[in-house]
């Protein structure tokens, strides 16, 4: 038997992030605790790319971008979804999921789906915070664990993803032959 488990060494990959910019007091908190648990597993600040957006429906698009840029070896997606007296909740919380699911599939690219879904204010902050739930965090460490587990199974097709940049070379110019007189 052949057993393929991902690892928590993050170092030399690049990760995307696209938080939702509603219920910002929710979402800050999800992104500084995602960023903490990247770098501390060994990803550079600059591997590292943010990027905001108004609210959780609009975060599968951006994802499914800069996954299908192939510069980020997953990507995490990071709101909150809070229960109001109306079904609005539902239709917001549903598309996220269902759209965040289908831009890994069609991006061919992890992308980690910590968008939190809660009925009141108070479950959404202590997910966020690190004391207890930590979702942040945990987006982090499924995000390294896809991540490093997608590397081992891809041995053999095209290069991942990587901190370095493809080097392109350069043609280089030579000067005209001088003609034989
Ligand atoms: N966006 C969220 O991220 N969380 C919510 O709780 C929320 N509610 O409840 O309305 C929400 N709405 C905004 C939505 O995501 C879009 O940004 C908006 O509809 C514009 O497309």
């Amino acid at each position: 038997m052949k057993l393929r488990k991902g690892s928590q060494d993050a170092t030399g990959l690049r990760f995307g992030i696209v938080v939702a910019k509603f219920n910002k007091f929710v979402t800050t908190k999800l992104l500084s605790s995602c960023v903490e648990g990247l770098t501390k597993h060994g990803v550079k600040a600059d591997d590292i790319e943010v990027v905001r957006v108004p609210g959780a429906f609009e975060i599968p698009l951006v994802a499914r971008t800069m996954a299908r840029t192939k510069q980020f070896n997953a990507v995490i997606c990071l709101g909150a979804v809070i229960r109001g007296d109306t079904p609005h909740f539902d239709y917001i919380s549903a598309e996220a999921s269902r759209g965040i699911g289908q831009a890994a599939l069609d991006a061919d690219v992890p992308i980690i789906f910590g968008v939190l879904t809660t009925h009141t204010i108070a479950q959404a902050i202590e997910r966020a915070e690190s004391i207890k739930f930590n979702r942040g965090g945990e987006a982090a460490r499924s995000a390294i664990e896809m991540a490093t587990v997608m590397r081992l199974l891809r041995v053999g097709e095209e290069a991942p993803p990587s901190a370095e940049a493809p080097r392109v070379r350069r043609a280089q110019k030579r000067a005209p032959r001088k003609r034989k007189a």
